[in-house]
């Protein structure tokens, strides 16, 4: 038995910067991601480094019809990809595409189509064009909304009949904590006041808004998500005190959560320009673009954390774009992230409760370190502990939907192995499909079907009845 709708979207997800490589290949300009040799970690470089792994990435570039015809092997049902927008718009600002960039997404897609595989694209995963961060500081000048719309118009139009899902920015809520990668902003977070940060996210709550209303208009029966970093926050007791701190917490999420799904600002983000003297300019026709409201909400989960008021007496633990503070009752991956099944339910029925709409989890996985070893004279890795991973938040979805949840579908993160994008490391793996590269980018970038491959071919056939 089942508990998954027969219309459930099992997946993978990739992002454009961490899988194609080819970074000057075709036309295509730099993005922020050509620079950042290091991760979200470390401030962006001012010369390319030669051993940014980024700048070849796992070369889906050239074997994109390889790695499609893999995922149709598992029985992929959606592929959740981006498009580099500087293969589009090498500076950001040109008035005509890049004709060869867009080629390259044509066979892309028409590949997964061949499939019957859905593309679910994200506009913008961590990838402004570089021009765009040099010249005008990323989201803080307006002026990058007048480019996203251009960018998502030529997509949306080239793309009409082909493409039904699409995501506006991948970790819209990263802006906070990582205003470089998640808005393109070359100014240093530290001098950036609250002023700053709720004006750029006016621009890129504006743009996304903005590509919504293109894509009804271009055709109504496109689905437009938005996409947040989702993480479930916990008080670390039951002080109230500490579930005061979730409350503020929370608000990394809910600010765009909230305008995103409806459509306005609510009182509670008003007050918080007032706390902190903000004046926002808002443009005539801003507030009437923000009502056109997402069509499906979409987040990434892989930890819950523990927030205290006094997090100065808990032990510090390690997260995803975030301080944690360490749960005792969790286990936690190499890298120090939580694993919290349990979490995922909740966050999916908390959203489910407050916004009413579809949901779509469109990155979960685990990053940890394989060994590619030969088991009847083909090389495969063991990792039941991936699987372990997955079967505990399939689970976990799936007991959502017991509950009453709308859930689309499931892209795994990272479904076959690529660059990190917190740390840039190859050694970080997630993939169903293991590639030969590693940390010093050495490896012919062979790919080899690893033991979870067959375990999702199996779930995916079986509509999540094997798990
Ligand atoms: C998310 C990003 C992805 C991805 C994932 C895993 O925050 O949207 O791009 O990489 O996290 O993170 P990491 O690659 O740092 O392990």
């Amino acid at each position: 038995m089942t508990r998954f709708p027969d219309s459930f979207l099992w997946g993978g997800a990739i992002a454009a910067n961490q899988s194609e490589g080819a970074f000057d290949q075709d036309g295509k300009g730099l993005s922020i991601q050509d620079f950042l040799s290091k991760g979200v970690t470390k401030p962006l470089d001012p010369t390319i480094i030669p051993q940014n792994l980024k700048l070849e990435g796992i070369d889906f570039y050239h074997r994109y019809a390889e790695d499609i015809k893999l995922f149709a092997e598992m029985g992929f049902k959606v592929l959740r990809f981006s498009i580099a927008w500087s293969r589009i718009f090498p500076n950001g600002n040109e008035e005509q595409p890049n004709e060869a960039g867009l080629n390259f997404y044509d066979k892309v897609i028409d590949c997964c189509l061949s499939y019957g595989i859905e593309p679910l694209i994200t506009l913008s995963h961590y990838e402004t064009p570089y021009f765009l961060t040099k010249v005008y500081d990323g989201w803080r000048s307006r002026s990058l909304i007048t480019f996203f719309e251009r960018y998502c118009r030529t997509v949306f139009t080239r793309y009409q009949g082909k493409v039904n899902y699409w995501l506006t920015f991948n970790e819209v809520n990263a802006l906070w904590n990582f205003p470089l990668m998640g808005a393109g902003v070359m100014t240093n977070k530290e001098e950036l006041t609250k002023q700053d940060l709720f004006q750029i996210a006016h621009h890129e709550l504006v743009a996304s808004a903005l590509a919504v209303k293109i894509a009804h208009e271009i055709d109504p029966s496109i689905q437009v998500g938005n996409m947040v970093l989702g993480i479930y926050n916990y008080p670390m007791t039951s002080n109230p005190e500490d579930t005061l701190a979730v409350l503020e917490a929370d608000k990394n999420l809910n600010y765009f959560m909230d305008v995103q799904t409806r459509g306005y600002y609510p009182n509670w983000i008003k007050k918080e320009w007032q706390k902190y003297g903000a004046s926002i300019e808002i443009e005539e026709g801003d507030l009437d673009l923000l009502k056109h409201t997402v069509d499906f909400v979409s987040f990434s989960y892989y930890m819950s954390r523990c927030v205290s008021a006094t997090p100065e007496k808990y032990q510090q633990g390690k997260g995803n774009m975030t301080n944690v503070l360490k749960n005792p009752f969790l286990e936690e991956t190499e890298w120090g992230w939580e694993i919290d099944p349990a979490g995922l339910r909740i966050l999916l029925n908390r959203f489910a409760h407050l916004y009413e709409l579809p949901i779509f989890v469109v990155e979960n996985g685990l990053g940890a370190i394989d060994e590619l070893i030969e088991v009847n004279g083909e090389k495969t890795v063991l990792d039941s502990y991936r699987i372990d991973y997955l079967q505990t938040h399939l689970e976990a979805i799936g007991d959502a939907i017991d509950d009453g949840v709308e859930v689309l579908g499931y892209t795994m993160w990272g479904c076959i192995d690529l660059v990190s994008a917190s740390t840039a490391e190859m050694k970080k793996r997630y993939g169903f499909i293991y590639v030969d590269r590693d940390d010093d980018g050495q490896g012919t970038l062979d790919r080899y079907r690893k033991q979870s491959f067959n375990w999702y071919k199996d779930v995916i056939s079986t509509n999540g009845a094997n798990l």
